[in-house]
C-alpha cells in the first residue's frame, strides 16, 4: 500500500489555494495533540482527495448488521448509500445476517456489489450488537483482507443524507458521538467500573467515540474487534458487561491506541438528540428513529 501511496502522481488540478495564515476552520477543533485531522466541512478538498484515491484503485468494504428485525432498515439504508457513500470508487457491501432469504434484490452501480455474510441471531439486543466485534474480526481474514482496502463498520437504523467520501479514509477512524462532542471528560458515559476491561478513571480520555461508525484499514481493523472482542469476553466470564456494551470497549481502545483520523459528528448525526448543531454544517449520516422495545428483539 505504502508503494501505491509513493507511485501517486495527481493530474494539474485547480482549486482555491490552501492559505497559510488563515485557519480553514475556527469555531472548532480541527487537529488533536497527536495530529489526527478531525473531519469538518470546510477543512478538505474533496476533488483532491478524490484524484488520490482514484488513482490508488482503492476499494472500500461497508460491513453492516441486519439481524432479526433490523432487517427492514436495510432497503432504505443500501438505497440511499448508493446515492451518497463513496460515489465513483469500488465499494463492497457486506450485509450480515440471520435472514438471508429476506434481503431485498438491488441494483448498484457499476463497480459496487452486495455481499451476504449469514450469521446467527443472539437473543439479547446486547450480544448481537456487541457480536459484531467477533463476526467482523473473523470476516476480516476470511473474507475482507481479499477484497477490499478499508473497512467501514456502521450501524444500520441510518440513512446516508449527504456525501461520505473518502475524506473519512485512513489507518485507524473513530466517530465524535453526537451527544458528547461538546462535553468535559467527566461527561462521557465511559465505563467507570474497575472491574471492567473497559474501565476508564475520571482523569483520562480524549473523546466520547460512537460505537456506530468506526473504520480503518482491513488489519486495522482485524486488530480493533479481535481486542475488543477479548476484553468483552474476559469480562463477560467474570459477569460483567460494560454499560454501553460494544461502544465501551471501543472507547477503551481508542484511548491507548489513538484513532489516526477523527469524523466529526457531520458523519454520525440524530435529531433526536437535542444536540447543539451551530458548527454543523453538513448532516452526512442520520438515525432514522426507531422504536427499540418493538424492534430490537425478536
Ligand atoms: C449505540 C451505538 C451502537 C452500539 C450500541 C451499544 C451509535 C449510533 N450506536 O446504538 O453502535 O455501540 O449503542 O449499546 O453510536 N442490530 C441488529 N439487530 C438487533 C439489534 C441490533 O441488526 O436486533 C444491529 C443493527 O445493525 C444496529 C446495531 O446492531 O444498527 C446497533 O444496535 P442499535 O442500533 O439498537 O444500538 P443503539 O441505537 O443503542
Amino acid at each position: 500500500d505504502l508503494d501505491r501511496w509513493r507511485e501517486l502522481q495527481l493530474p494539474r488540478m485547480q482549486y482555491n489555494q490552501p492559505a497559510t495564515l488563515t485557519q480553514s476552520r475556527t469555531d472548532v477543533l480541527t487537529l488533536t495533540p497527536w495530529f489526527a485531522p478531525i473531519v469538518w466541512e470546510g477543512t478538505f478538498n474533496r476533488d483532491i482527495l478524490n484524484e488520490q484515491f482514484k488513482s490508488m484503485n482503492v476499494s472500500i468494504g461497508l460491513t453492516v448488521f441486519a439481524i432479526k428485525k433490523y432487517i427492514v432498515f436495510l432497503q432504505h439504508f443500501i438505497d440511499t448509500a448508493e446515492m451518497f457513500f463513496m460515489v465513483g470508487h469500488r465499494v463492497n457491501y457486506y450485509v450480515f445476517t440471520d435472514r438471508p432469504n429476506e434481503v431485498p434484490k438491488f441494483t448498484l452501480a457499476s463497480g459496487r456489489r452486495l455481499v451476504i455474510i449469514e450469521v446467527i441471531g443472539y437473543k439479547r439486543w446486547q450480544d448481537v450488537t456487541m457480536r459484531r466485534m467477533e463476526m467482523i474480526h473473523n470476516a476480516s481474514m476470511e473474507t475482507f483482507i481479499n477484497e477490499v482496502d478499508y473497512i467501514v463498520s456502521v450501524d444500520m437504523d441510518m440513512k446516508f443524507t449527504d456525501l461520505v467520501g473518502v475524506e473519512i479514509l485512513s489507518e485507524r477512524v473513530g466517530t465524535l458521538h453526537p451527544g458528547y462532542y461538546w462535553s468535559g471528560r467527566q461527561s462521557f458515559t465511559y465505563e467507570r467500573r474497575s472491574q471492567s476491561e473497559a474501565y476508564i478513571p475520571g482523569d483520562e480520555g480524549d473523546f466520547y467515540y460512537a460505537g456506530g461508525f468506526f473504520g480503518g484499514s482491513v488489519r486495522e481493523v482485524y486488530q480493533l474487534t479481535g481486542q475488543c472482542h477479548n476484553a468483552m469476553m474476559k469480562d463477560k466470564n467474570r459477569g460483567i458487561e460494560a454499560l454501553w456494551h460494544d461502544e465501551s470497549y471501543l472507547n477503551k481502545y481508542f484511548l491507548y491506541h489513538k484513532p489516526t483520523k477523527i469524523l466529526s459528528p457531520e458523519y454520525l448525526w440524530d435529531n433526536g438528540m437535542g444536540s447543539p448543531e451551530a458548527v454543523l454544517k453538513k448532516k452526512r449520516f442520520l438515525a432514522v428513529g426507531k422504536n427499540s422495545a418493538a424492534i430490537r428483539n425478536k
